[in-house]
């Protein structure tokens, strides 16, 4: 990915030949490669005479065959000095200025100066919303800067581009930009769509008559927003697999082929990242012409300029144009056409291109006769391009981002475009209009209060018809319902099908009690030994048959698929590949071959967590974005999931997604030989905080079948937004049956296994075990009543999280109720009666078991996983961090010791008995 090497690409532009001394974009402070000034040297050689020779001919090819003509013509030119010996170098660049050359704009179709009072009223909105915030309660935050930088960028897409979502229609899928919440909520209030009130609580939304949530949250207003967007380089990511999503659908029949677009709107710093160019490639490999980005380049982000010393838009456009997007810069506005147009050396285009974006922050804060004299004054024919204007006409040359022209002309052509995704690289002004506010100052992202002059000023620069003394007052403004500007807006979104944004769901409740597909996993298998993957793969594939689900299964898996021994599913389902499979695969041959399809079912994404977190996203919410029940299961390494890309999946659940996450290879213990890195004792833990997901280690394949089916059951018909985190292991054993009804126990977190059925023993205990360490657990029943005479009852927790919400909400529930029948906690109500000492034992922190240890009625000892991963075999690794059977042993024993029922001498001589070493190694701090 290009970074700071723009400069250097852009300095290579120099080489182009024919176009050096018109189009050098590249900065002149650049500190790499060929100085500029040597390719100046070159050209001076050149006779000029031949050069202008060159150009005219250019020119009149353009003139009598078109621009098409013209670039076959320097396509073989440079062919044919290649051949020669001429270096080209290569660059991604253009000159730093328009992509759309002004002869070829498309017309602007609108009424520029309504739309351009409805923005002018919505930019006042969105203002008087983030300052009466802070004047009622101090500091409560908001942006100003951001969506005033936006406001032509958002409005032009109300106006003329955004389609709503209808029943004929798909509709658009917009990413909106976090920062620029309150525009968005200004449009919507001038729209009718919220209320006085609800603007008047911004960032308040507990107040009792509503407010608004700070940002996109779709948890928080399910009605309204539909992607959160404020983690910033979420929403590119999550929008490019929501744009392939799209097509996967399509080509597998589950929507029909339609020409809806994603919008994604993204800051210029934002982009740095990693996440937001991330999966760029990927959108460009698969032809996303369904995908448009837009991105805001005000050159600023919260502390300064994005890349003072450079210029973001040339690295950014080297790196998409790299990675194979149409890229349309939008740089200068209207005003600048003329003064372009005069300008038949290009010098000026020159100038633009060496400025770094320091300078032009400095510029667009500084007077006209300082434009004047640093910009336009290196050049004696420069300053005769801009003669005629004034001083003030300088300050006020519009960047092209401003420019609601430039902006149709651009989204246009972007949607008009085919064959790759497009990036808009829009220039324009952080905090526009807000004057010595902050308009271009690197404080504007946090300004949030405005002095009386610069309300008055913002008034007046805007047109918005208040006096002086109700301005100050901040108040909201809507013109009446039949004013100009209300119709107007009202016609154009109807015939953009409606309002936006809006999230509905329009998904059908499926059936699902799908009995028939979990029976056989009920019963066991039979002594054969099985891993709780394989179970779940079995599963996977008879869900993937049913005549009702079988369709809306989507299986993602970042590159692993092997791994979990689902590579049967490859022939039988087929991988999704948009262009079908171009190649005899290597083992065509074999049973299970790479079977790529255009209709394959599978969703293999290589080896990106983050982008399988993106269509398990897209999937999971594509009952709301198009109405349609996808079903993921998303199975992926353990520790590479919450560990690694947790944001996302924070972003999942605040919008409402539904489906499965499987964490595989899961268990720090279970999983052996691999080590530090992969063994995972953490992500049950870092599965607490996300309120709406269900987390779940099963021991057994009727466990896992219990959780699934109930799943489907809660998030497809009964339309729960929840969603589920299952891990599953790769030690073989064999499955028992289900021993009786348990499925509530198991849904709820736990349920006795095996109670002992020595009745006599005063000695008692009960173990606690979880998936692979549930059979330890049974072993240390074995143990300690074989040697040990202690009689004691094997539980499965399946789910802490689950036992630890539900006591929570118990006990809050008997706070704020004191009058009435306190409710007994699950875990509570589990171990009313059960006698001895209690004993838990997991592959994962002790925290986990100790979650719940207060609403058990005596201690907890637990056992578990702290500290680093090693490589060895299971017995080893159980050894080292004491969760097998014999430490189990040893702890229940230390435990009766502890309440006197048995003598310091039984423990040590278990010890030795089970060979235990007393000064091994601490394995949390080792
Ligand atoms: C992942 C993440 N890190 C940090 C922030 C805090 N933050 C909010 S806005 C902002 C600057 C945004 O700059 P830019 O993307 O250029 O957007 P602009 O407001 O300039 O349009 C930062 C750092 C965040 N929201 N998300
Ligand atoms: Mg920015």
């Amino acid at each position: 990915m290009a970074s700071q090497e723009i400069p250097r690409g852009s300095r290579q532009e120099g080489h182009r030949g024919l176009m050096d001394d018109e189009t050098s974009t590249h900065p002149p402070h650049a500190d790499r490669g060929v100085h500029p000034d040597s390719i100046g040297a070159v050209t001076n050689k050149m006779e000029e005479v031949e050069v202008q020779e060159w150009l005219e001919s250019l020119d009149s090819v353009l003139e009598s065959s078109g621009p098409e003509v013209a670039m076959h013509i320097l396509e073989r030119l440079r062919a044919h000095a290649t051949v020669a010996g001429v270096t080209l170098p290569f660059t991604a660049n253009t000159p730093y200025a328009n992509t759309i050359p002004w002869p070829l704009q498309p017309l602007f179709p609108g009424d520029q100066e309504l739309e351009r009072r409805i923005k002018s009223l919505v930019r006042w909105n969105a203002l008087a919303m983030v300052v009466r915030a802070n004047r009622i309660e101090h500091n409560i935050g908001g942006h100003i800067s951001t969506f005033a930088s936006a406001a032509t960028l958002y409005e032009v897409g109300f106006n003329h581009f955004f389609r709503a979502r209808s029943e004929n229609l798909e509709g658009d899928t917009i990413y909106f930009q976090g920062h620029a919440a309150p525009g968005i909520y200004a449009r919507a209030f001038l729209e009718g769509r919220l209320t006085l009130q609800q603007l008047e609580n911004f960032r308040r939304e507990l107040k009792p008559s509503g407010g608004l949530s700070s940002y996109p949250h779709p948890w928080l207003m399910p009605d309204f927003w539909e992607f959160p967007s404020v983690s910033m380089g979420l929403s590119p990511l999550m929008a490019i697999y929501q744009a392939r999503f799209n097509r996967y659908l399509e080509d597998r029949g589950l929507k029909p082929i339609t020409d809806a677009k994603v919008w994604a709107f993204i800051g210029d710093g934002e982009t740095d990242e990693p996440e937001s160019l991330g999966a760029i490639t990927l959108a460009a490999r698969e032809k996303l012409d369904n995908l448009i980005f837009v991105i805001n380049c005000n050159l600023q982000r919260l502390d300064g300029p994005v890349r003072g010393n450079g210029q973001i838009i040339q690295e950014l456009e080297s790196a998409f144009r790299g990675a194979g997007w149409n890229v349309i810069k939008v740089l200068w506005g209207s005003e600048w056409d003329p003064i372009l147009e005069r300008d038949t050396e290009r010098l000026l285009v020159k100038r633009m291109g060496e400025l770094v974006d320091g300078e032009y922050q400095k510029l667009v804060v500084s007077s006209g006769s300082y434009v004047r004299q640093s910009f336009f004054g290196t050049d004696p024919r420069l300053l005769k391009l801009v003669e005629p204007l004034p001083d003030q006409a300088l300050q006020r040359l519009r960047l092209g981002g401003h420019d609601p022209k430039k902006v149709y002309a651009a989204y246009k052509v972007a949607v008009e475009h085919t064959g790759s995704p497009t990036v808009i690289l829009a220039r324009t002004i952080k905090g526009y209009g807000l004057g010595e506010a902050g308009e271009g100052k690197n404080v504007t992202h946090q300004q949030k209060k405005l002095n009386e002059e610069e309300l008055l000023e913002f008034r007046s620069r805007f047109g918005i018809p208040l006096s002086d003394e109700d301005c100050l007052e901040v108040p909201f403004y809507r013109p009446a319902e039949d004013s100009e500007e209300i119709q107007y807006l009202r016609v154009r979104r109807e015939a953009l099908g409606g309002y936006v944004p809006r999230r509905c769901v329009r998904s059908k409740p499926i059936r699902a009690d799908h009995d028939d597909l979990f029976a056989e996993f009920l019963s066991g298998s039979e002594g054969r030994e099985v891993s709780t993957t394989m179970a779940f793969v079995a599963m996977l594939r008879k869900m993937l048959k049913d005549p009702e689900i079988g369709k809306l299964v989507v299986p993602i898996v970042p590159d692993e698929a092997r791994t979990f021994g689902m590579e049967s599913l490859f022939r039988a389902v087929g991988i999704y590949s948009s262009v079908g499979q171009k190649y005899e695969p290597v083992d065509v041959n074999t049973l299970l071959y790479y079977k790529e399809a255009k209709d394959g079912q599978i969703l293999e994404e290589g080896i990106t967590e983050a982008g399988s977190m993106g269509s398990f996203i897209a999937a999971g919410s594509a009952y709301a974005t198009h109405g349609i029940n996808t079903i993921p299961f998303f199975i992926f390494y353990s520790m590479f999931g919450f560990q690694r890309i947790a944001d996302f999946i924070w972003a999942a659940a605040d919008m409402r997604c539904r489906g499965f996450m499987l964490g595989g290879t899961a268990g720090r213990t279970t999983l052996a030989g691999e080590g530090l890195q992969h063994q995972d004792g953490n992500s049950h833990v870092l599965a607490l905080p996300v309120p709406n997901l269900l987390a779940y280690d099963p021991a057994f394949a009727y466990e896992i079948a219990v959780i699934i089916q109930d799943g489907i059951r809660r998030m497809y018909r009964d339309g729960e937004s929840i969603f589920y985190y299952l891990t599953v292991m790769n030690e073989p054993y064999a499955m028992p049956a289900m021993p009786g009804d348990v499925k509530d126990g198991i849904l709820n977190g736990m349920y006795r296994f095996r109670a002992s059925e020595n009745k006599k023993s005063k000695l008692r205990a009960q173990l606690f075990g979880s998936g692979a360490i549930l059979r330890e657990a049974l072993q240390a029943q074995e143990l300690l009543e074989s040697k040990f005479g202690v009689a004691a009852d094997v539980w499965s927790v399946t789910s802490y999280k689950g036992l630890y919400r539900d006591a929570l909400d118990a006990d809050r529930w008997n706070r704020l109720h004191p009058g009435e029948k306190p409710r007994l906690p699950y875990v509570t109500e589990c171990l009313a009666d059960v006698p001895g000492v209690l004993v838990a034992a997991s592959d994962y922190l002790k925290a986990l078991p100790n979650l719940v240890s207060k609403w058990m009625p005596r201690a907890l000892l637990s056992l578990g996983t702290d500290g680093f991963g090693r490589s060895d075999g299971r017995a080893g690794l159980r050894d080292f961090f004491e969760v097998d059977a014999r430490f189990i042993a040893l702890a229940t024993l230390a435990e009766l010791c502890r309440e006197g029922q048995v003598q310091k001498s039984v423990v040590q001589k278990a010890m030795k008995e089970l060979e235990i070493d007393p000064e091994k190694r601490n394995p949390m701090i080792s």
